[in-house]
């Protein structure tokens, strides 16, 4: 198996609309170090193309959609996400590429590192070499 893994969100909802609540090392397997968040996407654009020696992290997509496509360098695989309630946990040496956003989409992204350039892997052949 992949290491990546949609998760359900638990919702609380009433009439007054929904809510979710993300913790740290509850339902987010790992201490959240950092949070960014993508947005102003547009649908001919390609984002990602990397994988990550360390870095564990939990993608949501908080508005619109998009898909990501996931390789361990064995199996390449196609996940959409278009949930607010619905996470992407990426774990460790997953090359991802991130294609057909839809207008407006906005990508919340929980890390469990510090930023680190050093850390990404940003050639296809460095990422399969990497993991032989
Ligand atoms: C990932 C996918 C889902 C920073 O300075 N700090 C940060 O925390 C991040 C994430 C990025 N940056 C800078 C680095 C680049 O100059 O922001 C610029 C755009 O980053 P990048 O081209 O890596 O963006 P994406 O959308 O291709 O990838 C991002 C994350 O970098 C990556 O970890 O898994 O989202």
């Amino acid at each position: 198996m992949m290491n990546y893994k949609l998760m359900n969100m638990k919702v609380f909802g009433d009439e007054r609309g929904k809510l979710v609540s993300l913790e740290s090392n509850k339902n987010i397997p790992f201490d959240i170090k950092r949070i960014y968040y993508i947005f102003d996407t547009l649908p001919d654009q390609v984002r990602g193309m990397h994988a990550h020696k360390n870095l564990e992290q939990i993608i949501i997509a908080m508005d619109g959609a998009c898909q990501f496509v996931l390789d361990d360098g064995k199996n390449r695989e196609e996940v959409w996400l278009n949930r607010p309630d619905v996470g992407l946990y990426i774990g460790k040496n997953i090359w991802r590429e991130m294609r057909h956003f839809s207008y407006g989409c906005k990508l919340l992204v929980l890390a469990s590192e510090y930023y680190d350039e050093n850390e990404y892997i940003r050639d296809y052949k460095e990422f399969l070499n990497g993991i032989k």
